[in-house]
């Protein structure tokens, strides 16, 4: 076979774009070499719809065991009873789960997209959205943090049947005992979706969601630096409290419930060489090695924050007890985009995003959101927050000096081949 010397010399450039430049993407990280290598695998080959043990196809011992291990090694990270590795990302997990559990037409409670939520919680543009009828709760205008109230308020009046909390783009911890005391008054599920603080809560660093929310969600690509996929959690299975019934009229333990919605529900066949890399990914969190990387994280984004707050930056809430900040650019006159736009000219990768009380579209935006999991990965510590920041800032104050722009990115390439990625690819 000829080799596509199109497709590959793309990878290759990627490859060093990825090397070259400082990612601030707050939902991205580096895998490690065995992660990406156990993707690649020919596990890419093989049929396998249902569960280990109980496929629809012959030939599935191997993979059995391997998506086992992901299986185990989840419950174990989390402490959860019942996990599924099956789903393709995040907004897959969370589709199953609505599916599990709702009708079309229910009632869900998410945080709004503008406020840093997620798509899949409500937004008008997605499923969760057009199948459900969304109502959200937001962010208070004077402090950036969660309504507790609000949602309860909420909650009362329109008698939701799901609850979703988690954020996109919320830098602050979330009180998930609360969060479970609204829902239990007015009868409805808990889903915390935790893309994004995943590893932290791994390893104990922020508050755990397992002992109060129904359904726990996560991708495996962000702060658990896994391949790209999905997972669905519950810290214990039940019996589901609402007496939900399948379409043959039964009523049915809720792991059960969750499993038919991911396969035949919402996927075919897994990607069974994907959960491989899931299993190795989760290999690694159980090491020491990932607890220093989670404690890294939390060191390098308070020491980012602080220097922006140090230089007049509004960062939404004031701070961050996570990995990422919000920024609201709106007192240093440059919109999202602009920021963005310069950044990504330096070699500097981050997303322009729109802030609670926006008063430009999400395609302008007065901010922009900023993640330390992938530079930790690179190996960079707090002492080396400050010269980002202070390149940032040199950009978004004098966003259209090219020289300027040309001078901070020949600094930005230089500085970060101390921090090298993928050696072994040469
Ligand atoms: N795209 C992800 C993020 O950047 O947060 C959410 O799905």
């Amino acid at each position: 076979m000829q080799r596509d010397q199109q497709i590959f010399d793309l990878i290759g450039q990627e490859l060093q774009r990825q090397r070259h430049g400082i990612e601030l993407i707050a939902s991205e990280n580096f895998t490690s070499l065995q992660v990406m290598q156990a993707m690649g695998n020919v596990m890419t080959n093989k049929y396998a719809e249902g569960y280990p043990g109980r496929r629809y196809y012959a030939g599935c011992e191997i993979v059995d065991q391997s998506e086992q291990l992901a299986i185990d090694r989840a419950k174990q990270i989390f402490g959860a009873a019942y996990v599924n590795v099956q789903p393709h990302s995040g907004a897959q997990a969370n589709a199953a789960v609505m599916l599990a559990i709702l009708q079309p037409g229910d009632k869900i409670l998410g945080l709004d997209l503008s406020m840093g939520g997620h798509l899949t919680h409500g937004s008008a543009v997605n499923y969760s959205g057009k199948l459900y009828q969304p109502h959200f709760y937001g962010v208070n205008k004077e402090t950036g943090l969660v309504e507790y109230d609000k949602m309860e308020e909420i909650a009362n009046r329109e008698k939701p049947k799901l609850i979703v909390c988690g954020a996109s783009a919320y830098s602050r911890d979330w009180d998930y005992k609360r969060i479970r005391q609204i829902a239990d008054q007015v009868g409805a599920f808990v889903l915390a979706d935790i893309a994004h603080p995943a590893g932290l809560i791994a390893k104990g660093l922020l508050n755990s969601p397992f002992a109060h929310c129904h359904f726990v969600t996560t991708t495996t690509h962000k702060t658990l630096r896994g391949p790209r996929g999905g997972m669905i959690m519950m810290g214990a299975d039940f019996e589901n409290p609402f007496g939900l019934k399948t379409p043959k009229g039964e009523i049915r333990m809720m792991s059960s419930l969750i499993d038919t919605a991911v396969f035949p529900g919402i996927q075919g066949g897994p990607l069974e060489h994907v959960i491989a890399a899931k299993a190795v990914s989760f290999f690694e969190i159980l090491s020491d090695d990932y607890t220093v990387y989670a404690n890294q994280i939390l060191k390098n984004a308070q020491a980012m924050a602080k220097s922006f707050v140090d230089k007049g930056y509004q960062i939404i809430s004031g701070g961050t007890d996570n990995h990422l900040m919000l920024i609201d650019l709106r007192n240093k006159n440059i919109s999202g985009k602009k920021a963005e736009q310069v950044l990504v000219q330096a070699d500097i990768t981050a997303n322009k995003n729109m802030v609670p009380f926006d008063d430009k579209s999400a395609f302008i935006t007065s901010g922009i959101r900023l993640g330390v999991p992938a530079i930790t990965t690179r190996g960079l510590k707090e002492e080396h927050m400050g010269q980002i920041v202070d390149w940032v800032d040199q950009l978004l104050m004098d966003a259209d000096n090219e020289t300027l722009i040309k001078g901070i990115r020949g600094e930005v390439n230089n500085f970060m081949k101390q921090f090298p990625l993928y050696p072994e690819l040469g």
